[in-house]
This record gives C-alpha cells, sequence and structure tokens, in this order.
C-alpha cells in the first residue's frame, strides 16, 4: 500500500489571496532541506477554478460557492478513487473548504463505514451561510459534512442560488450527513463565533483545547481521542496549519495566538496518524505571500515529514500483517 499526494491548489474559500501557492512552497521547503519527499511519492493535482476570483461573486454568504461545489467534485472524486486504488490519500490543500470534499470522498470509497474525523485548528469550521460573519466557504467544512444549518442562530438571509449550492456541498458525493457529531473532535480550536459555540454544545462535540494539550502530552490525548472514536471503522485527520501558535504561522490567512508549539504539532500528528484506522491526512491553509522566507512552509514541511513517516512505520505494518 503506498501514499499518493493530492494536490488541491484552490484559494476560492478563503479571505484572503495567496493559500494556492502553499502547495508550491512546501515543494520548495522539500528542496531547500534537501529532501527527496516530493520524488518518494506519486502526486496528482486536482483541478483549481481560482481565476473565478477575477469576478465578482453573486453570493455575499458564501462567496464563490458556484465555483468551489464544481472543485470540491473533483477533489471527492479524487479520494474516493485513491482509496478504492488501495491507496492512502494525502491532502495537500489550499483554503480549508475542501475538507468537506475529502470527507465525502471517503464516505464515497467506504458508505458503510463509520467515519471519525480529527480537526485541528484555530477554528472551528463549523458556520453554514445563514451564520458566517464573513462569507468565506473555509468557515464551512465541517457544517457542510454534518448536515447542519444551524438556523436557530442564523444572522444572514442567503438567496435561494446560495440554498442551492449549499444543499449541493451537503450532498456532495452521496445524499445526507457524512459525519456524526459524537464522531468529531476538535483539537486547538480557539477563535470561534458564539453561533458556533452554540451549536458545538447543542452537538455535544468533544473538544480538546490548549491547556489540556500541554497538560496531557499527545500519546495521552491520542488514547483519550481514539477512544471516543472507539466506535469509528475509519479516521480522517485534517491539519490547519493556524493550529500552530501565530508566533510560527505568519504565513497563513488568520494566524491566531495561544497556539500549538512546532513539536506539540508534530508529536500530535505523529501519535495521531499511528493509528490504524486513519484513512487520510489533510493539511492546508499555508499561505506563502502573507510570510518572510517561507516559514510557514518550512515548519508545516517539517511536522509534514514526520506525520508521512508514521504513516509509513503503519503501512508497513499493515502489509506485515496482510502477508502473515
Ligand atoms: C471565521 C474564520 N470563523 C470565519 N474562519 C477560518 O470567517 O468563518 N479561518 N476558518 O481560517
Ligand atoms: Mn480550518
Ligand atoms: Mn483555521
Ligand atoms: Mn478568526
Amino acid at each position: 500500500k503506498r501514499i499518493k499526494i493530492l494536490e488541491v491548489r484552490s484559494e476560492l474559500g478563503a479571505g484572503t489571496r495567496g493559500s494556492s501557492m502553499g502547495v508550491d512552497a512546501l515543494r520548495v521547503a522539500c528542496l531547500n532541506k534537501g529532501s527527496d519527499y516530493f520524488r518518494r511519492y506519486n502526486s496528482v493535482a486536482v483541478p483549481d477554478l481560482n481565476y473565478a476570483l477575477f469576478d465578482a461573486t453573486p453570493f455575499p454568504y458564501a462567496r464563490h460557492i458556484d465555483a468551489i461545489y464544481t472543485v470540491q467534485k473533483s477533489v471527492a472524486s479524487a479520494v474516493e478513487q485513491t482509496l478504492r486504488f488501495g491507496e492512502f490519500p494525502l491532502v495537500l490543500s489550499g483554503d480549508h473548504s475542501s475538507a468537506n470534499a475529502t470527507i465525502a470522498g471517503i464516505k464515497a470509497a467506504h458508505p458503510h463505514k463509520t467515519l471519525g474525523v480529527i480537526w485541528i485548528d484555530a477554528h472551528a469550521d463549523i458556520h453554514s451561510p445563514y451564520t458566517t460573519p464573513s462569507g468565506n466557504v473555509h468557515g464551512m467544512p465541517l457544517a457542510a459534512a454534518l448536515g447542519e444549518d444551524n438556523r436557530v442562530c442564523q444572522r444572514n438571509e442567503p438567496d435561494a442560488d446560495t440554498e442551492f449550492f449549499w444543499r449541493r456541498l451537503q450532498n456532495l458525493s452521496e445524499p445526507g450527513p457524512k459525519l456524526r457529531p459524537e464522531h468529531l473532535v476538535y483539537v486547538a480550536v480557539r477563535d470561534t463565533e458564539e453561533e458556533e459555540d452554540a451549536l458545538i454544545e447543542r452537538l455535544g462535540i468533544k473538544w480538546i483545547r490548549l491547556p489540556e494539550i500541554q497538560e496531557k502530552g499527545s500519546r495521552q490525548l491520542a488514547r483519550e481521542i481514539y477512544q471516543h472514536l472507539r466506535f469509528c471503522d475509519m479516521v480522517y485527520i485534517s491539519f490547519d496549519v493556524d493550529s500552530l501558535d501565530s508566533s510560527f504561522s505568519h504565513g497563513t490567512g488568520t494566524p491566531v495566538e495561544n497556539g500549538l508549539y512546532l513539536s506539540e504539532g508534530e508529536n500530535l500528528c505523529q501519535d495521531l496518524l499511528e493509528n490504524e484506522r486513519v484513512v487520510c491526512f489533510e493539511m492546508g491553509e499555508i499561505n506563502p505571500t502573507l510570510d518572510n522566507e517561507n516559514t510557514m512552509a518550512n515548519n508545516a514541511f517539517n511536522i509534514l515529514e514526520k506525520a508521512t513517516a508514521a504513516i509509513e512505520r503503519r503501512l508497513q505494518l499493515d502489509e506485515v500483517v496482510d502477508r502473515g
């Protein structure tokens, strides 16, 4: 079994321009480090529609949602095909809205398996067009995957076309929710809006905050997270680089202070990815246009290498078990 890199250079869901260059910033980080990382794996680029940014969007509460829907269909089918081929999809994305498509693709490949999601991010990304303060779709992937609108906290009046595309995102690949709230775990989330807080509380989503991470350490946390996800047959880990402290993450659209230290991010990814139920890993929101000397991508690449090594160890173990 092999790792396959899926490159998603879409930035339509972000509020700041430039995250489409995140994948290439990682490649530069790799070259400057003298690593052969990107030579070791096959990669495929999913088509983007970033030229839509040059047109005004008619969707103020879900900017560019029409083009985002088209991009997400490609992402979902690339993830689905990779899994059906027996490969491990490692998604390098621009803006985080793509995670809804990654989730849909995993579910399409394994419709009868229960999916758990570990969401490592400064943000909860659980807005809908009805609640978004920014209109940026990268704040919405989890509401789409959960099939949530959070209308009880409604603050916007999206028009019928916005609702049409929002339903399409919620029903990507197959109709209905792809994820249940009890199968979602937040890690390092610390910058939320009140509509999100109310929804997280109503749904009872598990939320591991920074002090708990520092207190318990990544080993113990990984044990607790997988205990919480014990009824899930497969797990997807999504890593938004703004989960890292803003001192290491100038090069991302929405840096937030009091985040993970680099070693904490590395250890968390490493310990979480060693679990045999993990079927997919995603890293996104690197924006080199906001950076100095590519530090964000350099930091993220170190984490990516550690994370990938953990996946490799695991896949090798799987092979020994398969042969034995
Ligand atoms: C904010 C920021 N909650 C929003 N979100 C994200 O615009 O919805 N920043 N995802 O990275
Ligand atoms: Mn995010
Ligand atoms: Mn974020
Ligand atoms: Mn914010």
